[in-house]
């Protein structure tokens, strides 16, 4: 197998809006921010992090740093909760427990997306991501070496994580959906993805 898992409804709505409230409070410490490529064009959506290590973009490149870009203060820890869904996840997958260092969030306004990329930022390049999703329906591409796409529909409660040989593969985000009903009020889609950046 490719190492990439697809789980739909891992978590349920409490815990879906648990995680809501927890993405309010990193917002309200850590303000969602608006990245760019390094010619200074903007992302299609918004991002924060928690942990003590942030995932930021802009003219001087694709990095992690210790402090948020406009306020200078450390990005908030990690909440207990969302570290002990992170180990539920990778236990369903088979795959060990990992120490995680950061928590990117995105946001998601409807019509926004993200181009196909690669995660190469992270030290530990082979480390799996976990990542969860709650809010508006999207439309997730991977593209594997020979280039054939796939197309999954990944919803709020679903749970992504790579491992393996797709961790190194093109993926993107290609459209946000119209959902209804949507836990996030704004009509948006808020993904959390837990890395661990630091090799050991
Ligand atoms: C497939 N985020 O933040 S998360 C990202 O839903 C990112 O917001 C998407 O890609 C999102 O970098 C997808 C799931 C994911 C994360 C890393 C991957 C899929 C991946 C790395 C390689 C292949
Ligand atoms: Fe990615």
């Amino acid at each position: 197998m490719n190492g990439f898992f697809h789980v739909p409804a891992f978590f349920q709505p409490p815990e879906q809006e648990a995680l809501l409230e927890i993405a309010r409070t990193v917002c309200a410490a850590a303000p969602l921010r608006r990245p760019t490529l390094t010619n200074g064009t903007p992302l299609k959506l918004t991002l924060t992090n928690c942990g003590p290590w942030g995932w930021w973009a802009d003219k001087d490149g694709y990095r992690y740093v210790e402090r948020h870009p406009t306020s200078g203060k450390a990005w908030p820890g990690i909440p207990g909760a969302l570290l002990r869904l992170a180990d539920r996840a990778l236990e369903s997958c088979g795959l060990e427990v990992m120490r995680v260092d950061n928590c990117l969030i995105n946001h998601y306004a409807e019509g926004e997306s993200l181009g196909m990329h690669i995660d190469r930022t992270e030290q530990d390049k082979r480390a799996p991501i976990v990542s969860l999703s709650i809010g508006a329906d999207a439309e997730f591409i991977l593209q594997d070496p020979d280039g054939a796409k796939t197309s999954y529909i990944i919803r709020s409660g679903d749970l992504v994580v790579q491992s393996g040989r797709s961790r190194g593969w093109l993926h993107g985000i290609k459209r946000i959906m119209p959902t209804m009903p949507n836990i996030c009020k704004d009509g948006g889609r808020i993904n959390f993805t837990l890395r661990k950046v630091l090799a050991d």
